[in-house]
């Protein structure tokens, strides 16, 4: 027994025992069939027995996770606002939940579409990952079906074989030979000049994946997608040879709750023959913008209405960029054929920021000169595969410190061949420039940087503590892609 209470570490801001009225989650392992073998996974389990949590309106999240996976494990809430220590990332103050360990959180929530994932190792690619959705009055009013759709990679390897295959070292080998790289790089042309010495570290290292072959293809578009082979793509965690079947009323009408919960695949959601109009990103609501294909970067979420026509079967699906593979669902009203698809069919290109330059926020950040303005690099390649932010590999990093009550805005420069979608913890934040064209973007918790483009973002600092920002490709951030935002007074 004192074993178990030494594991419960009591959390600042929680004020509550595990067991008390608190909403029940369960960490567990367990096997799904995946292209007809079956597959060891993790889950995270609610007690009406679904994937994860639906909140009421004005439901506080207050939550006991039991961890019965048979390993340690912590769960981040991604894109929710609690009290840093109830984040969900594997800090010394809020340590990760020993197997047969119960937490309990409570926190006013956002709400919207979120979803929750392991920040514990590289579990989020053994679909330790689920949705998070909380409901608020004036949605409910609406009166629309409501759909999730979550998105995956799978792999029958372990994420550690799978890393391993990528570095073709460990980690910390890959960081150091591209630490060694750069500063070659620096010492030929000077350290104030990242293009000039990118391109010269090309030219001393052909090997490098920021190779002298793949700048000069860059005007042709030559980039670096699907670092991973997955064996399958899920949605709801089955594939289109058994997709999920969602019965839908006649000229229904739907909130599709799309969340991309794949660790290191983008998609295009295609609405085939429906056009569908986004509201929201990443939970918060955008002035709509209709279409029938959505990009959708990692860890992002997209709210689409959709208004059904009279009767048919209407297949949901998600392609995977660059690449002919795809997963999805199927909407079906009574008695409409359902006709079979194919996992595979056409080509379609790199997910891109086409629909985040079109988003505006219905409630942007108000009007306000910025206290805090620093730009962060993204750099990094596949040989050595290794990648950071402002040359640094985590957890080697230096926090950025900040004061409650600024306003920071952040300048994401990618210096690398590879998209980066950046996620902030603990705050939202809006898009204010694509590179550097001003725009009243979307609020959101993470934000697409593609390959040698610019993205800028804004947030206010209101959420006291530590906060994880990193790159949501599991490989980027395992291989160093991963910095601290640190407000003043915090002791460590
Ligand atoms: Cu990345």
């Amino acid at each position: 027994m004192a074993i178990a209470a030494a594991a419960l570490p009591m959390l600042p801001g929680a004020g509550r025992a595990a067991g008390s009225a608190g909403k029940r989650l369960v960490a567990i392992t367990r096997v799904i069939e995946v292209n007809g073998r079956p597959a060891k996974v993790f889950g995270l389990i609610g007690s009406d027995g679904r994937s994860g949590l639906r909140l009421a309106p004005g439901e506080r999240f207050r939550v006991d996770l039991a961890n019965e996976a048979g390993t340690r494990t912590i769960v981040h809430w991604h894109g929710q606002l609690p009290p840093w220590t109830q984040d969900g990332f594997p800090w010394p103050e809020s340590p990760p939940i020993a197997n047969g360990a119960v937490q309990a959180y409570d926190y006013a929530p956002v709400p919207g579409t979120y979803w929750m994932h392991s920040h514990q190792d590289m579990q989020e690619q053994s679909l330790m990952t689920a949705p998070l959705i909380v409901h608020d009055a004036a949605e409910l009013r609406e009166d629309r079906q409501e759909i999730v759709l979550m998105l995956h990679d799978f792999t029958f390897r372990t994420p550690e074989e799978v890393l391993a295959g990528l570095t073709g070292t460990s980690a910390a080998t890959a960081q150091a030979m591209a630490q060694k790289m750069e500063k070659t790089a620096a010492r030929t042309v000077g350290s104030n000049a990242p293009h000039a010495s990118m391109s010269s570290m090309a030219a001393d290292a052909p090997e490098a994946g920021m190779s002298g072959m793949d700048m000069s293809r860059l005007g042709g578009m030559h980039m670096d997608l699907n670092d991973v082979h997955y064996d399958a793509f899920l949605a709801n965690d089955r594939t289109l040879a058994d997709p999920e079947i969602v019965h839908v009323e006649r000229g229904g009408r739907i909130r599709l709750r799309i969340i991309n919960g794949a660790s290191s695949s983008q998609f295009w959601v295609d609405l085939g023959e429906l056009v569908g109009r986004v509201a929201a990103t990443d939970g918060h609501p955008v002035n709509p913008v209709a279409s029938s294909r959505f990009p959708i970067a990692m860890a992002q979420r997209l709210d689409v209405l959709i208004d059904l026509p009279e009767t048919g079967a209407f297949p949901i699906l998600a392609r995977v960029e660059g690449n002919d593979r795809q997963t999805g669902i199927v909407l079906t009203t009574p008695g409409a054929r359902i006709a079979r698809m194919a996992e595979s069919a056409h080509a379609v290109p790199q997910v891109d920021n086409s629909l985040e330059a079109r988003l505006t926020a219905v409630e942007p950040l108000s009007a306000r000169h910025a206290d805090v303005d620093r730009t962060i690099e993204l750099a990094g390649g596949m040989k050595p595969y290794a990648w950071s932010m402002n040359g640094e590999y985590w957890p080697q990093v230096t926090p950025l410190m900040l004061e409650k009550g600024q306003r920071v805005e952040i300048e994401l420069v990618n210096r690398s061949m590879m998209a980066h979608p950046m996620h902030l913890h603990g705050h939202d934040f809006q898009v204010i420039a694509i590179d550097g064209r001003p725009m009243q973007g979307a609020v959101r918790d993470t934000v697409l940087v593609m390959p040698m483009g610019r993205v800028r973002i804004a947030f206010d600092a209101n959420n006291p503590g530590r906060w994880a920002f990193h790159c949501h490709n599991l490989y980027h951030q395992a291989t160093g892609m991963m910095t601290e935002f640190r407000y003043q007074g915090i002791a460590t």
